[in-house]
């Protein structure tokens, strides 16, 4: 089986999957949607179901968007789905919640410069802290290290990525939180996302001008190959 994965260079919607694979061991391949396409974003995009990325694509036949229903995918391929309807229902809100931090937190992270970063992380601040309690009310309540039970999940792994992100707009936000920094340790200290975190490309300079450091080479985040 072939799975291909096409996105940007940015660190938002293609992190929970792809730690999702690395956690259950599934091969696949990152691919610039510029290079997979040959072509630029601009002529590609109306072309893709949704005209966004990501877009994960399955032997070079069926082409699945969103990037919720592709992590339902892989949980479903990594067998880590749950078949109680009730627990499953539970797991889908905390992935839907969780995924509502993805505005604006990943544009500003992977984007925004200056005053604009400043105003912006000032803007959102309520609402994500907010959030979190949200979060971690419900990890609490989950009684387990996950928010479902002892065993990660497409859920964990969504909300891991976007409060992990958090951390660029204030290294400290997690601290009133305690539960969640945990949480983030936890999953952190898991082997294959260690290695998966160690080894993908670094975020850098974020608020000043960011990029991603792909091969060793810094290169500014966007959806333009240059
Ligand atoms: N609901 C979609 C949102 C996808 C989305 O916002 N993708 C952005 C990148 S994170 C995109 O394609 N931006 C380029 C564009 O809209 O032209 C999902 O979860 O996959």
């Amino acid at each position: 089986m072939s799975l291909k994965l096409i996105y940007f260079k940015m660190q938002a919607l293609a992190e929970a999957p792809q730690m999702l694979m690395n956690y259950a061991g599934i091969e696949y391949e990152y691919i610039m949607a510029w290079d997979y396409y040959n072509d630029e974003w601009k002529n590609i995009k109306p072309k893709i179901p949704f005209k966004q990325l990501p877009l994960l694509i399955i032997d070079e036949k069926h082409e699945i968007p969103q990037s919720l229903a592709i992590l339902s995918y892989i949980e479903k391929l990594a067998d880590l789905n749950i078949e109680d309807p009730i627990i499953a229902a539970k797991a889908d809100a905390i992935l839907n919640g969780a995924q509502e931090l993805f505005i604006p937190l990943n544009p500003t992270v992977n984007f925004a410069v200056g005053e604009d970063f400043n105003n912006k992380r000032d803007e959102m601040m309520p609402s994500l802290l907010s959030k979190f309690d949200d979060l971690d009310r419900l990890l609490k309540l989950s009684n387990a290290r996950y928010f479902i039970d002892d065993k990660p999940r497409a859920c964990d792994f969504l909300a891991f990525h976007h409060l992990e992100l958090s951390r660029k707009l204030d290294s400290s936000i997690l601290n009133k939180f305690p539960k969640l920094k945990k949480f983030v340790n936890d999953i952190e200290e898991i082997d294959s996302i260690t290695a998966y975190l160690d080894n993908r490309p670094e975020l850098i300079d974020v608020s000043i001008a960011p990029k991603l450091v792909i091969d060793g080479v810094p290169e500014s985040t966007g959806v333009k190959k240059e």
